[in-house]
């Protein structure tokens, strides 16, 4: 795989365009739902940051494993795991990805190597780490790709993962979404080395860090990143700084960061300023806009409806899930 696409289409730059704007209307929406009560327990949303899912995500094929963090909506939705399936999990509905069972925190589809949403912080990593162990051993070219935010700088499962990754040379793309926030910890409260990069070539890891608000420099970073992943059979560290304009979750009431810090990041947003330069250099037109943007507004409706009349479980399968089954239930 080379390090840049092969050509540059403007299929593909609207692409990149459509996928983040997927990912901010679904979460505008579950805002909506959660405010109406048809979404309960946690909500953390991603808003701010979709460039770094929509950017690394070009570097991952559909054979490569996934394994995120819990503000992991957009991550789902780009890997291809269907927005009525994420929508009912949000709603509880038997119907949803982890069949109602794990909401918002916990997507997960085996099927298409989406691995989780992990509520517990930096709970993703050994996770991916085994996932990488696996495909070593049984000789398999394949990249994990594990996403995880700078609090999980902090707890003692990043510091063994990257060492074994390192050790064992595994194929894990570690890719750290630093959004200078973990809940309302700021990062340079937590950590006396702030340089991240620092940090995973402590551990002999190559590592680089990027514009995490430019969907484009994300893309070519996590290219080369996956490419040196792939053919160097060794782990990856890469940092995207980034921002999230919401709450931590739907409860925060975001008394650590000053109201202006957040409004300068606003004028950042991936979104929004992507979508201005490819108006500006004619790839995206009104017409074009206009098509999408109706496309993923029925997709959306198409979603929560599917949600809506989805069923709740019988209470004859409360018990299923608590002690593992002989088969992997589908
Ligand atoms: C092991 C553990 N400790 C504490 C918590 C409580 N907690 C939930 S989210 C969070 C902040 C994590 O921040 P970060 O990893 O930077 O991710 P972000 O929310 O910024 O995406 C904390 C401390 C937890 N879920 N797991």
């Amino acid at each position: 795989m080379s390090a840049e696409p092969q050509t540059e289409t403007r299929e593909h730059a609207l692409e990149l365009w459509r996928q983040m704007r997927r990912i901010r209307l679904f979460e505008e929406k579950c805002a909506e739902l959660y405010s109406a009560q048809k979404i309960r327990g946690f909500l953390h949303l991603y808003i701010g940051e979709e460039a770094v899912a929509v950017g690394t995500l070009q570097a991952i094929t559909a054979d490569d494993a996934i394994v995120a963090a819990y503000r992991e909506h957009g991550h789902a939705l780009v890997r291809g795991v269907p927005m009525p399936a994420l929508m009912a999990e949000l709603y509880g509905k038997a119907e949803g990805c982890s069949g109602g069972r794990g909401g918002s925190m916990h997507f997960f589809d085996a099927k298409r190597r989406f691995y989780g949403g992990y509520a517990i912080v930096a709970g993703g990593l050994p996770v991916a780490v085994g996932l990488a162990l696996a495909d070593k051993l049984r000789g398999l070219s394949r990249v994990t790709a594990c996403y995880f935010g700078d609090g999980s700088i902090a707890e003692g499962e990043f510091h063994e993962s990257m060492n074994l990754a390192s050790l064992w040379q595994l194929p894990v793309l570690f890719i750290c979404e630093n959004n200078f926030y973990a809940m309302g910890t700021a990062l340079d409260r937590h950590q006396a080395q702030l340089d991240l990069v620092l940090k995973a070539r402590g551990y002999g890891v190559a590592a680089q860090s990027v514009d995490g608000m430019d969907v484009r420099a994300v893309e070519r970073a996590a290219r080369e990143a996956a490419d040196r992943v792939r053919q160097g059979k060794a782990p990856f560290f890469l940092e995207c700084k980034t921002y999230r304009f919401r709450a931590h979750s739907m409860y925060d009431p975001e008394l650590y960061r000053e109201k202006s810090e957040v409004e300068a990041w606003k004028k950042r947003d991936p979104v929004l300023t992507y979508a201005a330069s490819l108006r500006q250099s004619g790839v995206l037109d009104a017409d074009t806009e206009r098509n999408l943007e109706q496309s993923l507004s029925r997709e959306l409706d198409d979603a929560v409806r599917f949600a809506e009349q989805g069923t709740w479980e019988p209470e004859t399968s409360l018990t299923r899930f608590v002690h593992a089954e002989k088969e992997a239930p589908q």
